[in-house]
């Protein structure tokens, strides 16, 4: 890849942008975080740089974003594509780790990688909320971003082992991973490893207190992201944005910075 300049355009949070970040960072490539005030009617603490909460930025960008929706990704050509899992491939046939690009040549390992990120993208939307009858106060997401805490009662019977469906869903991942590993096809690492590094570590700071219900008998999953985690271009993303995150906002119960304690967490940074 060339050395000009690519713009993560997302919110301070990981959420569903920080896989890209991710995957940039382990291919080594310039990029800029462009960090977009979350839409949230709260108010902006004094003094925090960029500010956290909505400024009017996104409304005025939303018209002007390729389907309304973030991350998106400005390339040095100056032209912006949207969707994560498209951000994926994309950077994937273009970055290489130990030899092997992280969307894989072969068609059928590129179907596999598929199949894997679409999957995480169908538990995405569970987990957030909203898609239902819920107001944003019973939104597992929601509830954190609002600073209102984990919603116990959402997730406990929903994660009940061999019963709940999204125990169930992450019963199939553990299955369907490579058995030797490290990563979920095997020996080689894709991007399809990089969403669920950067999935597992969100969802268990902005959904579940901890990752720990996720992991529980899972141990396929977690070699898979503490391999991701150990990967030396990425532990350095981290380690050098550890000292930004103090500019991030307290709600309620809920510290902003927290939201990349995973991270932190996989990639040994205390
Ligand atoms: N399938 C899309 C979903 C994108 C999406 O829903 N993004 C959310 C943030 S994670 C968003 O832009 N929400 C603001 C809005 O819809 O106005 C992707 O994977 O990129």
């Amino acid at each position: 890849m060339n050395d000009k300049q690519y713009i993560v355009n997302y919110w301070n949070v990981p959420g569903r942008g920080e896989s890209v970040r991710v995957m940039l960072a382990l291919g080594d490539i310039n990029f800029k975080n462009n960090y977009i005030p979350l839409p949230f009617p709260m108010e902006n603490p004094p003094g925090l740089k960029p500010v956290p909460f909505d400024d009017g930025t996104w409304n005025n960008l939303k018209p002007k974003t390729p389907w309304g929706t973030l991350p998106t990704l400005e390339l040095p050509s100056g032209k912006i594509i949207g969707q994560q899992r498209s951000i994926l491939r994309y950077l994937g046939k273009n970055i290489k780790y130990r030899e092997n690009f992280l969307y894989p040549d072969k068609n059928e390992d590129a179907l596999l990688v598929d199949s894997f990120m679409d999957m995480l993208e169908d538990i995405w939307p569970i987990l957030i909320g909203l898609n239902g009858p819920e107001s944003m106060e019973t939104a597992p997401l929601y509830s954190t971003m609002l600073g209102l805490g984990t919603l116990d009662d959402f997730l406990n019977p929903r994660m009940e082992e061999g019963k709940g469906d999204l125990a169930l869903q992450f019963d199939f991942l553990e299955n369907a991973i490579d058995e030797s590993g490290p990563f979920l096809l095997g020996q080689n690492l894709s991007c399809a490893d990089i969403l669920l590094f950067s999935a597992i570590s969100w969802w268990g700071s902005a959904v579940f207190p901890e990752m720990d219900a996720m992991l529980y008998e899972r141990p396929k999953i977690e070699r898979s992201i503490r391999s991701v985690g150990k990967i030396e271009s990425i532990s350095k993303y981290y380690e050098n944005l550890k000292d930004s995150r103090k500019a991030m906002p307290i709600v309620g119960v809920t510290n902003y910075a927290d939201y990349y304690k995973n991270f932190h967490k996989l990639c040994e940074i205390s």
